[in-house]
């Protein structure tokens, strides 16, 4: 089993600068991630395989980011009892609203997680996998808490007209 505790997968390379968020904030954070592009329709062999060894991996947590027809999450948490954070993509076309759709209904049984479109879910999604894995890792609770604090520290009391 390796170290490595949340999977950061996503549809394709032009899904990286939004999960970039997720990685950003788990590094911020001292969270061992790994990263790969596993697309529930281009790679369905890879996809298998990710879901069906995640376990045996010792991955803890999945963050899957996917746009458009967003098969992905959903995919991946019918073939792994791993929790998966989703990810919907901004898209061109229908900005984003396909990709939601996509990863949040799904039917009973078989949840996913679904953050927000774009940027701010990909780094909640980074948080969440954080805030999951620190209920069983304190030092990672206590960095979470100073990581949490601060932001809230960095928020000004008025507004200013810069
Ligand atoms: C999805 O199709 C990917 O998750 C991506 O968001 C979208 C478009 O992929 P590309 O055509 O940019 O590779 O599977």
């Amino acid at each position: 089993m390796s170290d490595i505790k949340v999977g950061i997968i996503m549809g394709s390379q032009s899904d990286w600068p939004t999960m970039k968020e997720a990685a950003i904030l788990l590094d911020e954070l001292g969270v061992s991630f790994e990263t790969k592009i596993v697309s529930a329709h281009r790679t369905p062999d890879r996809l298998w395989d990710y879901g069906k060894s995640a376990v045996d991996r010792g991955l803890q947590v999945i963050i899957a980011g996917a746009g458009g027809a967003a098969h992905l999450p959903g995919m991946m948490a019918s073939k792994t009892r791993v929790p998966v954070v989703g990810v919907p993509i901004q898209t061109k076309a229908l900005s984003g609203v396909d990709s939601l759709y996509s990863i949040v209904q799904m039917p009973k049984g078989f949840p996913v997680a679904t953050m927000a479109i774009g940027a701010a879910g990909a780094a909640n999604a980074g948080l969440m996998a954080a805030a999951i894995l620190a209920n069983t890792d304190p030092e990672l609770a206590m960095r979470l808490e100073v990581w949490r604090d601060s932001l809230s520290a960095s928020i000004a009391d008025e507004p200013t007209d810069d």
